[in-house]
């Protein structure tokens, strides 16, 4: 009799287990779960640089901007060269991030596939400037 129900508690317990790891597939498999990627305004070393500077997204991913070093810096999508023009024109944040761990969120929810330059308008003409590409 006791091995019996020691048998079952550990049958119970696979069957626990298995459930377990099927119920976190189904929570976690969704391809078109959203992300939101990070890129840094101003490089760990001190460059006048987004890091990365290039970055490729799905539609419906949100990009955070961090300001990280050398600022002030912002954002400024190039509308013309941009897949969607709305999207770059919503992404575009002029107002200048002064103090370092201020961040904004540019989403792509919708974004047509393609590129969007973007740069930073203080260090334009220190070649701050990225992409991102929408798959
Ligand atoms: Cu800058």
């Amino acid at each position: 009799m006791r091995m019996i129900v020691a048998t079952l508690r550990r049958m119970s317990l696979a069957v626990l287990t298995v459930l377990l790891v099927i119920s976190s597939f189904a929570l976690f498999s969704p391809a078109a779960a959203a992300e939101t990627y990070t890129i840094k305004m101003g490089s760990d070393k001190g460059m006048l640089a987004f890091e990365p500077s290039k970055l490729s997204i799905q539609a419906g991913d949100t990009v955070k901007f961090l300001n990280n070093k050398v600022p002030p810096h912002n954002i400024v999508f190039d509308s013309a060269k941009s897949a969607n023009k709305d999207i770059a024109a919503k992404g575009s944040h002029k107002q200048l991030l002064m103090s370092p761990g201020q961040s904004v969120e540019v989403s792509f929810d919708g974004a047509t596939p393609g590129e969007y330059p973007f740069y930073c308008e203080p260090h334009r003409g220190a070649g701050m400037a990225g992409k991102i590409i929408v798959e």
